[in-house]
């Protein structure tokens, strides 16, 4: 055994570990070079992240057309004044954005919008993806990729050389939310399917989905899930879980990831940022991994009234591997919360967090303020136990933050049920 770290100094190691630590984040919306403008990058995609739009129509309201007809660059230069100059930049989604250009170097003090704007101009896509993994000490991120989304189709159906980095995982969300209109591009594409859902149909969306695993050999298969998803129920969703895709997963040994809790557009006028959150029922996650033993669940809810619930089912199925303080949970007083309660009730095995970057330049200030928290959250665990005469050593912590922010991860997928 090494030195036990003493007792003073637990919080500052644990610190400085955890910043050691390279990070996989396994959710993003981030995409690889070959992707081309599906990547996003600089600092007027950081401004108009959808969650600065919603952030910005609640102070200087508009007609929802008007602001959506703007450019890119003015929709940037509204936001950066109502939310930035007018008002300070206090909430956790401005917040980052001042992270973010401090980290890259800018001076944040000048809030010279131009500035920051001749910076990105100086710089090209393939570099800066190399200096944002260098800052955000990020080895790998795992994209969202959508076999149905018009624009990233015919990229993997091409063919496409992925930078090893970049890790993809098959997306489902219209197949699963909207079996009729599924079926009918499913049709399109040359599949043989109708709305019946009938035995053919389901072994149509089983060659479906093995076609695209062979594309693009996804690390796991995910959906995103209402509040009110139920399981086992008498809708084309279960059918399509219970005759198509868990018996793929299982076959692929790949895990199945479900983000549970979004209401999607309640505000169709901000688009992407008019979805909500609704609190589930963890029971249909019980049910699901208590039926399947032999596949493997990724869980992660949007509802803080489910988190603890969700943490009580993990104990009870090791298939079910919780992640992520996702979207609304993303910030710092409810990650913390999460992130005690979770290693209260399940030690170190879940994955305490994903970045949900959208623009690459985002998994700096994601991570930064989430390696913070997790870190102090750790330190008091550890100085709880050196309390008790357990001996903290530095290997042991670097071990776990390695399991914390990528190892247990890693460990999941590789594992066979
Ligand atoms: O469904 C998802 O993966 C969500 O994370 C996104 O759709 C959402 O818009 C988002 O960016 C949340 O952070
Ligand atoms: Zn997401």
């Amino acid at each position: 055994m090494s030195q036990p770290i003493p007792a003073t100094s637990i919080r500052a190691e644990v610190g400085r570990i955890v910043r050691e630590t390279p990070v996989l984040d396994i959710h993003t919306h981030l995409y690889d070079l070959p992707f081309g403008d599906l990547l996003l990058w600089g600092v007027d995609e950081l401004i108009t992240y959808h969650y600065l739009i919603a952030e910005a129509f609640r102070v200087a309201p508009m007609p929802y057309g008007a602001f959506w007809s703007m450019s890119k660059q003015n929709q940037a230069d509204h936001i950066w004044r109502h939310l930035f100059l007018e008002r300070s930049p206090v909430s956790e989604a401005c917040r980052g954005v001042l992270t973010t250009l401090s980290e890259l170097d800018l001076d944040v003090g000048a809030r010279d919008l131009n500035a920051y704007r001749e910076f990105f101009r100086s710089t090209n896509a393939k570099d800066h993806i190399d200096r944002v993994f260098k800052l955000a000490n990020l080895r790998e991120v795992v994209m969202t990729n959508d076999p149905f989304d018009p624009i990233e189709r015919p990229v993997w159906e091409k063919g496409v050389v992925l930078d090893p980095r970049f890790k993809p995982v098959l997306r489902m969300d219209p197949l699963l939310i909207g079996w009729d209109k599924a079926a009918e591009m499913l049709q399109s594409w040359g599949y043989k399917t109708a709305r019946g859902l009938d035995n053919e149909d389901q072994e149509e969306v089983r060659r479906f989905l093995e076609d695209w695993i062979r594309r693009m050999r996804p690390i796991y298969m995910a959906v995103s899930l209402t509040p009110d998803f139920s399981f086992p129920d008498f809708s084309a969703t279960t059918t399509l879980l219970d005759r198509c895709i868990l018996p793929v997963a299982r076959e692929y040994n790949l895990p199945f990831a479900m983000m549970i809790g979004v209401k999607r557009q309640v505000n169709p006028n901000l688009k992407l940022a008019g979805d909500a959150v609704g609190r589930a029922d963890v029971s249909a996650v019980e049910h699901i991994c208590e039926r399947y033993p032999a596949n493997k669940f990724l869980v992660t809810m949007l509802s803080r009234e489910n988190q603890h619930e969700l943490c009580v089912a993990a104990r009870k199925f090791p298939n079910l591997m919780i992640f992520g303080c996702w979207w609304f949970m993303n910030n710092p007083s409810i990650i913390e919360e999460i992130t005690r309660e979770r290693i209260e009730l399940l030690g170190l095995s879940m994955i305490p967090q994903h970045s949900d970057a959208r623009v690459l330049d985002q998994v700096i200030y994601k991570w930064k303020h989430s390696r913070g928290i997790i870190a102090e959250v750790l330190a008091d665990k550890y100085e709880d136990v050196a309390a008790t005469g357990w001996k903290v050593t530095e290997e042991e912590v670097r071990r776990d933050a390695a399991l914390l922010l990528g190892g247990n991860f890693e460990r999941f997928l590789e594992w066979k049920p």
